[in-house]
């Protein structure tokens, strides 16, 4: 079996350790970057998520299966990022409170760095304040909120109402995104970007801060 395929099914048996073996070994291999990313990783996790849908697999198979998934991504993340020389700005990026869904913002972080950012990650389960108080106290530029449960996505809605009470709502370009979010929430709520997926959040990122400078 190719160790693209590997990677797959080892994700999907939640094999951290061996999807670590097995990521090095494709880089060595010189896979590109975004097909081990693609290919393996993400196309592994989606196999576990449509499972997932249909009561194929329950919350601890997804568990350990998004944890081999984060262990891949760790081994990649030095190829998926070439940062550049100058510091474009600082970030701020967590997954909005309710919620603890950590990949997609993990990899929206990385293209972040890539894109020579400075990144400072909250975590999940971020409170509206958490978000303010690091950009305040980091003097980031802008705002990166993550959710992909439609629960949790009015938490984003709460964070921009919290932003303008405490009047720093345009200090900050507010970017959202996760998969159950689209542009008319977006809108909706007054974010300034969103983004469906982590390569489109960073060149946005590095365009609009450009644009604000
Ligand atoms: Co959860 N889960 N989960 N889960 N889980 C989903 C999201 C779900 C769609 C599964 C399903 O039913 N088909 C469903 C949500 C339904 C809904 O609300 N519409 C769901 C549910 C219901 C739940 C629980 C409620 C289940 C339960 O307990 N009964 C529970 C909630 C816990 C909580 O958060 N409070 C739960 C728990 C979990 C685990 C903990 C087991 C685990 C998360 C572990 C972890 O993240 N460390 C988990 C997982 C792994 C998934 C699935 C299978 C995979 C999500 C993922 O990582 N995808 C997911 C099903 C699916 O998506 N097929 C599912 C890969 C990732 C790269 O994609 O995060 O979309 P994504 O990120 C993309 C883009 O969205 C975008 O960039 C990324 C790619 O480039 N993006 C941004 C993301 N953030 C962005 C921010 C940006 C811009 C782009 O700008 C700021």
């Amino acid at each position: 079996m190719a160790v693209i395929e590997e990677i797959s099914e080892f994700l999907q048996k939640g094999r951290a350790k061996n999807v670590k073996v097995l990521v090095q070994q494709a880089i060595d291999e010189n896979y590109d970057p975004k097909i081990i990313l693609n290919e393996g990783l993400l196309s592994g996790m989606m196999i576990i998520g449509d499972k997932f849908k249909r009561n194929e697999v329950f919350v601890p198979e997804v568990l350990v299966a998004a944890r081999a998934m984060n262990s891949g991504l760790e081994i990649l993340e030095p190829k998926l990022i070439e940062v550049g020389n100058q510091p474009v700005g600082k970030a701020v990026i967590g997954t909005v409170k309710g919620d603890l869904h950590d990949i997609g913002k993990n990899l929206v972080a990385m293209m972040l760095k890539g894109a020579g950012l400075e990144v400072y990650d909250i975590g999940v389960d971020a409170p509206a304040e958490a978000f303010i108080e690091k950009a305040e106290e980091v003097g980031a530029d802008i705002i990166c909120m993550s959710a992909l449960l439609t629960t949790t996505m009015p938490s984003m809605q709460d964070a921009l109402a919290v932003m303008r009470e405490k009047g720093v709502r345009d200090k900050y370009i507010v970017m959202v995104g996760g998969a159950p979010v689209n542009q008319i929430f977006s809108d909706q709520i007054g974010a300034d970007y969103y983004t469906p997926d982590a390569a489109t959040a960073a060149e946005t990122a590095k365009k609009a801060i450009i644009l604000k400078k």
